[in-house]
């Protein structure tokens, strides 16, 4: 893990920043061709074209690297236990992502999976938030169904997420204010979907502990009330397919930032909605349950889950 001295400034809005109430920083003011509610924003200080640029290229590396590593064998470790396990590629991929965005922006913050974070994660003015392979599971045993997730914050606020699934080629990027985009394909969740009709997906069944939270059975529930359910093994995958389309939603429960940091801006700039269970925001350092769907069913979907949880 790399961490760099916290720059320790207040978080602040985005409202403020298009209020134009923001301090400049030493990369000065930065325009950048975006859309806020059909207003073009001026956002200073963060330099998001060379983050855009670069974040997009670590990704595709890091994809074609993990798919040169399955050509050989390569060391298997658990972590917790038999269903939690991660890989010598895992490290590579994660190192590989973090130097190279240290070469070039010495003072981000990085948060990775694979790696022992010292220090506030919040603290840093723009963060990286890094799994190199979400799917570990899917890598060892299928070699597809596994993604390379990157998400960039900047003072508290989500700017880019990127999901890559290097074994079909798939670049799912979310950019604050400018979209969502499947390689050069804008997504956008025009499509009215009822419950009824939606297919779900869900992680909760990885492991013992979705028994303790008692998670199984209220997905359980919801089953009966959609067309059908899922599981794919990866949360940032399943995340950029509900802002595709190719799901109508996803629910999880703790699951960590670097497994939904990137599928939130995704889902959310393709207009879908992603928030807690609770119906809280996200947040983007720590743990946290996950709903995310197509926002016609939103509040249904929220109803659902408490009623099951209650019963
Ligand atoms: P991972 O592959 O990066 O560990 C389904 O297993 C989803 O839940 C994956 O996105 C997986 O991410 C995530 N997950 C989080 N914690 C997990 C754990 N303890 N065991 C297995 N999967 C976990
Ligand atoms: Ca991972």
């Amino acid at each position: 893990m790399c961490t760099r001295p916290a720059a320790n400034l207040p978080r602040v809005s985005l409202m403020s920043v298009v209020l134009g109430v923001y301090p400049s920083s030493k990369y000065g003011t930065l325009t950048i061709a975006d859309r806020l509610g059909g207003v073009a924003i001026q956002l200073q200080g963060f330099p998001i074209d060379a983050v855009k640029q670069l974040a997009l290229r670590c990704a595709r590396e890091a994809g074609k690297l993990s798919l040169e590593r399955l050509k050989q064998p390569f060391s298997v470790e658990y972590k917790t236990s038999a269903s939690d396990l991660v890989t010598a590629v895992d490290k590579e991929v994660e190192q590989y992502v973090a130097d190279t965005i240290l070469k070039e922006f010495p003072d981000h913050g990085i948060l990775g999976e694979e790696s022992t974070f010292q220090g506030e994660s919040s603290a840093y003015e723009t963060l990286w938030i890094i799994d190199p392979i979400d799917g570990t599971t899917n890598f060892v045993h299928q070699q597809i169904n596994y993604a390379v997730s990157i998400a960039v914050y900047y003072r508290g606020e989500g700017m880019m997420g990127i999901v890559y699934d290097p074994s079909r080629d798939e670049m799912f990027c979310g950019i604050r204010g400018a979209g969502a985009y499947l390689n050069d394909r804008p997504l956008a969740l025009k499509r009215k979907v009822k419950l009824e009709e939606a297919l779900l997906c869900t992680s909760v069944f990885w492991n013992k502990r979705a028994e303790q939270i008692g998670i199984d059975r209220i997905v359980k529930k919801l089953a009966g009330k959609v067309r059908g359910m899922r599981l794919l093994g990866s949360a940032a995958l399943e995340m950029a397919y509900v802002a595709a389309g190719r799901l109508d939603g996803y629910v999880s429960m703790a699951l960590h930032p670097w497994d939904f940091a990137a599928g939130k801006i995704i889902v959310e700039e393709a207009g879908g909605i992603a928030t807690q269970i609770s119906g809280e925001a996200l947040p983007y350092t720590q743990n946290s349950s996950v709903m995310a769907c197509n926002p016609t069913f939103y509040d249904e979907l929220r109803f659902h889950l408490h009623k099951s949880a209650e019963s």
